[in-house]
């Protein structure tokens, strides 16, 4: 036979089973920016090694039964703040796979524009929180509100432990967050919101984390722990927490080349942000974003590649 003939041949059997054989890699689009783009980068990578993808969107509180149950593959950003209990609980029992931490480091917690400061100086320590109160609210006399997103932390619990006179506002997604932001900040009003790091505000915002006490473990477990000697979360969130990669069993156990590549895609902080900045700030789709975050990393995800081979494999 012609080799040229031949070559098309293998390709075109090899694609075969990748597409029929195996089912296609369900990768999980959840409700932050950042997240949502680099499901898509590596929905690429996957695909450029002769896996199927399919793409799932849903909201964070989902993923864990998703995972669990092997009706989801993948989660790229995993985040300790928000997300280390469950994880780490499922990852005990077996049911899910932990592959890897990407190299950034994360913080998730309530957050200032830098204005805020002028009417607030004592922050960013908590303690300032009560005296400010009033500044936060949204009626007068009423309470300060926090408005905060779709991602578990019991902020009512770190409210009442820390005897916080402040209500929660819990908004949709990352997006209408955004709006929140922009909104409050064209306006120079105060402003209490989730943030975390990394992220796009970071490089277009200036602003702090407001400090609680330092998070232990024993914080979320033991009431005596900390400032409240009869409640627990009586902490903030982990700084320079974790950012890890979940991956379902049975992708796992029938498509082990797919968990090698996954792991070994590994991102720092600035691949998180200008993740998130390509939709939030320019406005791309998740693909679009997708495409140009590998063009701008152009080199590293070659690298990436490199490291595996699941052509060969398939
Ligand atoms: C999960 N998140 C990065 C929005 O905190």
């Amino acid at each position: 036979m012609h080799k040229f003939m031949a070559v098309i041949l293998i390709l075109f059997s090899q694609n075969l089973f990748a597409e029929h054989k195996l089912r296609p890699i369900q990768i999980l689009q959840l409700d932050w920016s950042s997240q949502i783009v680099l499901s898509h980068v590596y929905g690429e990578l996957l695909s450029r090694h002769g896996f199927s993808i399919e793409y799932l969107k849903k909201n964070s509180d989902s993923q864990w039964f998703l995972l669990s149950t092997g009706k989801a593959d993948l989660q790229v950003e995993v985040w300790e703040g928000t997300m280390a209990k469950r994880f780490d609980d499922l990852v005990q029992r077996e049911l899910i796979i932990d592959a890897g931490s990407h190299k950034a480091l994360t913080r998730e917690e309530w957050w200032y524009p830098a204005y805020v400061k002028e009417q607030c100086p004592g922050l960013p320590d908590w303690r300032a929180l009560n005296d400010c109160a009033s500044i936060f609210a949204e009626t007068i006399g009423g309470p300060g509100v926090y408005f905060t997103g779709p991602w578990e932390k019991p902020d009512r619990a770190r409210i009442r432990a820390l005897q916080l006179n402040f209500n929660v506002v819990e908004l949709k997604n990352s997006d209408v967050l955004r709006q929140k932001l922009i909104e409050y900040t064209s306006q120079k009003r105060p402003l209490l919101i989730f943030n975390w790091s990394p992220n796009w505000v970071e490089s277009v915002f200036e602003g702090e984390f407001v400090e609680f006490p330092a998070y232990e473990a024993a914080c979320e477990t033991d009431r005596n722990w900390g400032f409240n000697k009869k409640l627990v979360w009586d902490c903030g969130n982990p700084k320079n927490g974790w950012l890890k990669k979940a991956v379902s069993k049975e992708l796992a156990e029938t498509q082990p080349c797919a968990l090698a590549l996954i792991e070994s895609v590994s991102l720092n902080n600035k691949h998180i942000s200008d993740a998130a900045k390509l939709v939030d700030i320019d406005h791309l789709s998740p693909d679009m974003a997708a495409q140009q975050w590998i063009r701008l990393n152009q080199t590293t995800v070659d690298n990436w590649l490199s490291k595996v081979n699941c052509l060969s494999e398939h």
